[in-house]
């Protein structure tokens, strides 16, 4: 068993070096990519964020240790997922306006490629018309809104509304999660689904595929 306290340790004290000097070495010691990324590094990702709300961690700090994360879970990407391909749909994702947390959003992203459907990830702090234009555009079936601030879940609500007021409510399964969303809150704002992590989100999708 794997002791994954000193990736923990190098995330919150940010040293990216270190952090990816222990995922090769776990991932060479044929220890499961999902732990890493479950046990090492969200949980790191945890201690970073009660850290940032207690005040002990700073916004360059916390930046510091989401790019140290982010260039694991670039390690890690060929690894993770499900790999069963041949899922004929279009996905758009994105986090919502105002938010700029993209790393929860990134690994939705992650796993539904993996799981062989066709993703466009828009980035961060999209505005609902650009929800909008890009279902248009891509001819999206699927729609995945992400938000980390219970600021901006309202965004949310918004971008569903924009959706359907386009007339294209019909054409799209909407799907929302990140860490504040619930699947009450999804029921409220009329998605089709919330999913808890990238892993759930991943099976939903395909689920919506006829
Ligand atoms: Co921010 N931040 N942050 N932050 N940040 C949180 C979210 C917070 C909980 C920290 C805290 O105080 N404890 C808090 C929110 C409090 C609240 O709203 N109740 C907070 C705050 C307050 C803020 C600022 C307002 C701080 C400030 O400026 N004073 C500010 C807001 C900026 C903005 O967005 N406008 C801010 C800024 C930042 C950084 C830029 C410094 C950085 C983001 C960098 C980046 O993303 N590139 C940052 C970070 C890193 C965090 C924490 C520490 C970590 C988030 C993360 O990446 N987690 C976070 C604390 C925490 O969450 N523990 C915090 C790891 C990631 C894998 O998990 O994103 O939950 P998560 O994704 C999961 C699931 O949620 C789900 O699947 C993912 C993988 O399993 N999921 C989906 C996510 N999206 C989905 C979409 C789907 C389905 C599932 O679609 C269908």
């Amino acid at each position: 068993m794997t002791d994954f306290n000193a990736m923990i340790d190098a995330l919150v004290s940010c040293d990216a070096a270190k952090l990816i000097d222990l995922v090769n070495q776990d991932l060479a010691a044929d220890i499961a990519p999902n732990d890493i990324l479950n046990k090492g590094l969200i949980a790191g990702m945890d201690i970073v964020g009660e850290k940032m709300e207690s005040g002990d961690m700073f916004i360059p700090e916390v930046l510091m240790a989401a790019q140290a994360m982010g260039a694991c879970v670039e390690i890690l990407k060929p690894l993770l997922g499900e790999g069963e391909g041949n899922a004929a749909a279009v996905v758009i994702i994105g986090t919502v306006k105002g938010d700029l947390h993209d790393i929860g959003k990134n690994l939705v992203a992650m796993m539904m490629e993996s799981a062989g459907l066709e993703v466009h990830n828009l980035g961060v702090d999209i505005a609902p018309e650009d929800f909008v234009a890009e279902i248009k555009k891509k001819n999206a079936q699927i729609v995945c809104l992400s938000a980390l601030l219970t600021t901006t879940m309202p965004a949310m609500k918004q971008t569903v509304d924009a959706i359907v007021e386009s007339g294209l409510r019909g054409q799209v399964k909407i799907m929302v999660g990140g860490a504040p969303v619930t699947q009450v809150f999804a029921d409220e704002i009329g998605a089709d689904g919330f999913a808890v992590d990238a892993g759930s989100a991943s099976k939903m999708a395909k689920s919506f595929i006829k």
